[in-house]
């Protein structure tokens, strides 16, 4: 069977404050993805940009969110772009951006698994509701959209809903939450290895035990990754760097993990912010750590 990829930039810095971060699929190419992936795939096709231009910040009246409109705009047309990419058999990989746009990824992707799991990697619940958020910013927002919850502009992107169930989700590097996140996580049952389990089992028991769970109730596995889920040692070039985060060698061991599991179905990379990072360093951490996802091998 072929393995192709298609690359999708979605350089969308709608969904929080800081700018930049809609360079984030050019910080990627440069720091060398099509070399980089070129042996690991049969074919590589770079779709390249969801065109975002340069529109105006509009809050919302009624529910106070920034940019709702553009955003419920803008993920549409992302989600078509990855439901054509597996349509045509082909691995959907979408650069960010901040993490609103997984709004729109897992739209094109969820209608294609009855049981959709999701990994979600991130210093970050991402699961705030227009209700609970301290910062009516977007990005701090996909995870509960995705389940369902949020304002229906976002959660009916694509025509269906909801896009994942909450007990199919593993949310991995957390160490910053919400108020109403935390209430959110316990009353869905949802799978969580904050920093404190990644410390205490390390990440090759924490990673086994995700594959295990996720293998054994879904039939396909998106893997959202934010870099602010890394330490911002490793991984300085994000918007909202939290100390005490996983290392880059626990992730490429947690990506070496997934690709020998043979269940990622769909990815993206968000929130590479070149304008805040040290020499591309963020970006070309991403990269590598996309050539563990996809099967380098170092012998
Ligand atoms: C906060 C909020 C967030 C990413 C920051 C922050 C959310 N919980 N997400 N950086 N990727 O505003 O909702
Ligand atoms: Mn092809
Ligand atoms: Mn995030
Ligand atoms: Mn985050």
């Amino acid at each position: 069977m072929m393995k192709n990829l298609s690359i999708i930039g979605m350089p969308m810095d709608l969904g929080q404050m800081r700018r930049g971060v809609d360079m984030g699929p050019s910080a990627i190419r440069y720091a060398g993805i099509n070399e980089r992936l070129k042996p690991l795939f049969d074919e590589i096709h770079d779709l390249g940009d969801i065109p975002i231009g340069r529109p105006e910040v509009v809050v919302d009246k009624v529910s106070n969110l920034r940019n709702l409109d553009l955003i419920a705009e803008k993920s549409t047309l992302l989600a078509e772009k990855v439901d054509e990419a597996i349509q045509s058999g082909s691995f959907p990989l979408v650069l960010g951006g901040d993490h609103s746009i997984a709004i729109g990824t897992l739209a094109g992707v969820a209608k294609h698994y009855k049981d959709l799991g999701v990994i979600w990697y991130d210093a970050h619940g991402d699961l705030n509701t227009a209700e609970t958020s301290p910062s009516g910013n977007i990005h701090g927002m996909p995870l509960a959209v995705s389940i369902g919850l949020g304002h229906p502009l976002l959660t009916e992107i694509g025509g269906y809903f909801p896009k994942i169930k909450p007990e199919n989700v593993v949310i991995i590097g957390v160490r910053s939450l919400d108020e109403g996140e935390r209430v959110l996580i316990k009353e869905k049952g949802i799978k969580v290895y904050t920093m404190h389990e990644i410390d205490r089992l390390g990440m090759a028991k924490v990673m086994e035990e995700t594959i295990a769970y996720l293998k054994e109730r879904t039939d396909g596995v998106h893997l959202s990754l934010d870099l602010d889920g890394l330490d911002p040692n490793d991984a300085p070039g994000v918007g909202t760097p939290v100390i005490g985060g996983i290392s880059y060698r626990e992730s490429h061991l947690a990506m070496e993990m997934l690709e020998e599991a043979n269940i990622i179905t769909s990815a993206e990379f968000v929130e590479v912010n070149p304008i805040l990072d040290e020499k591309n360093k963020t970006a070309s951490v991403a990269v590598g750590l996309m050539g563990s996802l996809f099967g380098e091998k170092l012998l």
